[in-house]
């Protein structure tokens, strides 16, 4: 009696197990940007492969257009499980997740295909891994394109025009320190605050790719683009390791392979917004600068020498730079 009685016991553990596994779960992901960019897009896309191969009892839901907040509240909300994915630039998880630095480190990166040979081999999932112990499991690297200053009176031509201009950078030390050594006056703020910025003369420029320079219409009113191409800086998507806990373990081998494959996609739709964002900016009057970079890449030495230091980080830094 008594081993049926266990063993009934255990059974309804096992099947109460079974159930809880099998339960519908919606995974909210937050994007600060809107419909139709690729980053919003691509999760989309992994949402529908994960969809399918769940037979629809595990779905994503994007809430773009910053509707949770900034990508800073975002992140403390994901590592706190309110949120279950987010998908956010690497600069603000810098001070959290020491190891995104280096992908930030200014002209690093040789090219794109650089960036996507580092991205997708042992480095990137090295990088990955290292959320875990904030509360967050990396999934996958997005391109972000090369980042470029744009400013609204003067134009950047040379290094010199940097001096003393205020700057909105991302919430991150790395970012503040790259703007320093520009010789600029950084103002850390978030994405959405960055258009009155600009409007009202709190900043005199920013800096970000293409796409972003266009869909949140910066280029309205900071009309001179200077290519300088000073960071690669790559997008990451993340998963709360709450909500990560909560999927059964072949669950979360279907949430990491989609996030996997929706890395093409998303790399497709970038090519394509990059392109066409800078088109739409050219035909509304935006005067593009070309500059000798040899002096930017000079004035980023500081930048190196505060954080490549310890050996762990300078370890990083020299097998990126041998990825062939
Ligand atoms: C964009 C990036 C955003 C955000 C933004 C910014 O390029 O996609 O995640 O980091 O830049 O500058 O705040």
């Amino acid at each position: 009696m008594k081993t049926a009685a266990m063993l009934s016991f255990a059974m309804g553990l096992t099947l109460g197990a079974g159930a809880l596994f099998a339960q519908e779960v919606t995974l909210r992901s937050a994007d600060i940007h809107p419909d139709g960019y690729p980053t919003v897009e691509a999760v989309k896309y992994m949402g529908e492969l994960v969809s399918q191969r769940t037979n629809g009892r595990i779905k994503i839901e994007v809430m773009n257009n910053a509707a949770l907040g900034s990508e800073k509240d975002t992140i403390e909300q994901t590592r706190f499980g309110v949120i279950d994915m987010n998908r956010v630039n690497s600069a603000p998880f810098n001070n959290l997740v020491p190891e995104t630095v280096v992908f930030g480190l200014p002209f690093l990166f040789r090219d794109v295909d650089h960036m996507h040979k580092v991205v997708d081999g042992p480095i990137g999932d090295e990088v990955l891994a290292a959320f875990e112990p904030h509360g967050l499991i990396g999934l996958a690297f997005y391109d972000s394109g090369a980042r470029s200053f744009y400013t609204t009176k003067k134009p950047i031509e040379k290094l010199a025009d940097l001096k003393g201009m205020k700057i909105r950078v991302q919430q991150s030390d790395l970012w503040i320190a790259m703007m320093e050594a520009f010789g600029a006056n950084p103002t850390p703020m978030p994405f959405g605050e960055v258009y009155s910025s600009l409007e009202t003369g709190v900043v005199d420029g920013a800096e970000n790719n293409w796409p972003s320079y266009e869909s949140s219409r910066h280029f309205e009113v900071a009309k001179n683009y200077t290519l300088t191409d000073h960071s690669l800086t790559p997008e990451i998507l993340v998963i709360s390791k709450m909500s990560w806990d909560k999927l059964s373990p072949d669950d979360q081998k279907v949430i990491r392979a989609a996030a996997k494959e929706s890395v093409g996609k998303m790399r497709e739709l970038w090519q394509a917004r990059e392109k066409a964002s800078e088109e739409k900016v050219k035909a509304a009057g935006v005067k593009i600068i070309k500059v000798n970079k040899e002096e930017f890449v000079t004035a980023m030495q500081p930048v190196y020498e505060r954080f490549v230091t310890d050996p762990k980080m300078k370890d990083l830094v020299e097998r990126v730079r041998a990825v062939k």
